[in-house]
């Protein structure tokens, strides 16, 4: 297999292009092609401030070093969920996340969840899911309400995550297996800023995982290979397995789904009708949006803590 682009030996074969490239043209294509999706999508300008999430994982590393690459301003946040089972999984990426900013000399803001609020992630579930212990139910929560606190706080535009195609295609098919049309009309490259919550932007969604490996690995990052050891077992590591069944019979027919699912929303699909958009509200205690009138959930989970500890 040869490159498209020189003729020498190809490192990266990517079947769903028909494209294969050697190192040096992977690592170019890749970056220009982030390039046009953030223009095609309108992510961001050149002058506009972005806040990458960064995890240590490598989407979120590649995509702060391809941000970097291509001359935006781009400072990270890493939350430290302390979450010490398996390998010490929080202080490990936690250190290859530093190690990351300090070689590039890039800025890098670090909120640990424990020494901010008093718990840590597992002793959050613990104290609120009393006998049916989700961790990932609280995560998600606590990492929602601290990147849009931490964006605006220090006055981001933009929130990126580093999400790719295949996360997005497995939550895809989940919402779709429950037909949840509201999560639907909610997923997208692109979230408009909306009362004082960022912008929140999805640069690598399509981009298969595979292809981010490569870059990761070309480029010579080291991340963390472990997955969070809560992660074992859930749904989204099942669909995605049952999708790359599917794609390797049919190679592209993950980006398929993905992009015409893209069309299909914005002919406006999954909008609902006026009479059921739902009002939002401000937290009375911490000020950010909620659906619910009173208390945002990260609120209300944080008081049951404290009443159960
Ligand atoms: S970090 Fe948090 Fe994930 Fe771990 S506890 Fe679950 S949600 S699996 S992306
Ligand atoms: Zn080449
Ligand atoms: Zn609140």
């Amino acid at each position: 297999m040869k490159c498209r682009t020189c003729g020498t030996k190809a490192a990266v074969n990517m079947r769903q292009h028909k494209l294969a490239l050697c190192k040096q043209h992977f690592l170019e294509w890749l970056p220009e092609q982030t390039a046009r999706f953030i223009k095609k999508y309108r992510m961001f300008g050149q002058h506009e401030k972005v806040l990458v999430a960064v995890s240590g994982g490598k989407d979120s590393l590649s995509l702060w070093d391809i941000l970097h690459r291509l001359g935006y301003q781009a400072d990270g946040l890493y939350l430290g969920l302390g979450i010490d089972e398996g390998i010490g999984y929080s202080d490990q990426s936690r250190r290859l996340t530093e190690q990351f900013a300090r070689q590039r000399g890039l800025t890098l803001h670090v909120v640990d969840i424990r020494s901010t609020y008093g718990y840590d992630i597992p002793t959050l579930s613990a104290l609120t899911h009393r006998g049916h212990n989700r961790p990932c139910a609280v995560c998600g929560v606590v990492k929602r309400h601290e990147m849009n606190r931490i964006a605006r706080d220090l006055g981001y535009d933009v929130l990126a995550t580093g999400h790719n195609l295949d996360d997005e295609v497995s939550v895809l098919l989940g919402n779709t297996f429950s037909w949840q049309v509201e999560l639907m009309a909610r997923q997208a490259p692109v979230l408009p800023a909306h009362d004082g919550l960022a912008r929140k932007v999805k640069p690598l969604c399509r981009f298969y995982e595979k292809e981010m490996t490569a870059y990761a690995l070309l480029r010579g990052i080291e991340y963390i290979y472990e997955e969070c050891p809560f992660s074992a077992g859930s749904t989204t590591i099942y669909y995605k397995e049952m999708l790359n069944r599917l794609e390797n019979d049919r190679p592209g027919a993950k980006l398929a789904f993905y992009l015409k699912f893209l069309e299909a929303r914005e002919s406006g699909l999954f909008q609902p009708p006026a009479e059921f958009a739902q009002p939002m509200y401000n937290c009375p205690s911490c000020g950010q949006l909620t659906q619910y009138e009173g208390r945002c959930s990260f609120c209300r989970m944080m008081e049951k803590a404290q009443s159960h500890s």
